[in-house]
């Protein structure tokens, strides 16, 4: 997979690409990053990326051509997906994500607090994603959030010991707790269970504590999902025990 990344501050990228799992998928040619400053592409002399709007008010507006023409640059003979990281986005999450793992070469655009003349939308993005609803300074930080949760899902990119099948969002669950040594810690103890060895019991424990936190803090992934036969008896069990705590135990 191939990525390119239009940016006026390449420079916020290179520790993000070249560290840990990206670094390494870059190393072992999973993936090729490209960093392209579109003001080596604005045609005045000075680097004019944008301008003052049509129609008056304040604010400036990124031009069209640097960035048609950096697009153009590195686009090749296929067609790549070409994104625009803005606020009026399609909100990102792990189902966008598989789909663009899926891809041969994304281009990413990244502009800061300004607007984008809408031919660059109309004629040259295909997609526009937004991480959340909160403001950022500028599109890099959301387009290092595509970057990472992209390239992790490619072939071969985490070790063995990580799998991307078991991650919260792809299973529909959040996580059991965790524990590791000591036994017992200020008083804390471990779960009984955990310390059993008896798998079946550890799995049915494990299920049924990523049901509960999934309950607690995320409902509506679980409405969204289809339960087993084993998971409804479990969550039986935890709106029973809920039952039983908001009775104070007196019944
Ligand atoms: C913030 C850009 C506000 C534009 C005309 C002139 C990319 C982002 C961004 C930013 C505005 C994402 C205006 C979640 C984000 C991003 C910077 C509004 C006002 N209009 N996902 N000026 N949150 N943010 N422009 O902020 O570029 S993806």
């Amino acid at each position: 997979m191939r990525i390119d990344i239009l940016t006026l501050f390449p420079e916020m990228f290179s520790g993000v690409l070249g560290s840990s799992i990206l670094g390494k998928a870059a190393e072992k040619g999973i993936v090729q990053f490209g960093l392209i400053n579109f003001r080596d592409f604005s045609e005045s002399k000075h680097g004019t990326v944008d301008d003052t709007p049509y129609g008056g008010g304040g604010g400036m507006v990124l031009k069209p051509e640097p960035l048609f023409r950096a697009v153009e640059a590195v686009a090749g003979q296929a067609k790549p997906r070409v994104i625009l990281m803005c606020p009026q986005g399609r909100r990102y999450d792990q189902r966008l994500a598989e789909e663009l793992a899926a891809e041969q070469h994304l281009v990413l655009i990244c502009g800061h607090y300004e607007g984008y003349d809408e031919r660059i939308r109309q004629h040259l993005v295909t997609d526009e994603i937004s991480i959340g609803d909160y403001v950022l300074t500028g599109g890099e930080l959301a387009a290092m959030v595509v970057i990472d949760s992209v390239v992790r899902l490619q072939p071969g990119a985490l070790g063995n010991e990580q799998s991307a099948l078991t991650d919260s969002f792809t299973t529909g669950l959040l996580e059991h707790p965790h524990y590791t040594r000591p036994a017992e810690f200020r008083g804390w103890q471990v779960p009984e269970v955990l310390l059993s060895g008896h798998h079946a019991n550890i799995e049915r424990w494990r299920l049924k504590e990523s049901l509960r936190r999934t309950l607690e803090r995320r409902p509506e992934l679980l409405a969204q999902m289809e339960l087993t036969q084993e998971m409804q008896q479990l969550l039986a069990e935890i709106e029973a025990e809920r039952r039983e705590e908001s009775t104070g135990g007196q019944d």
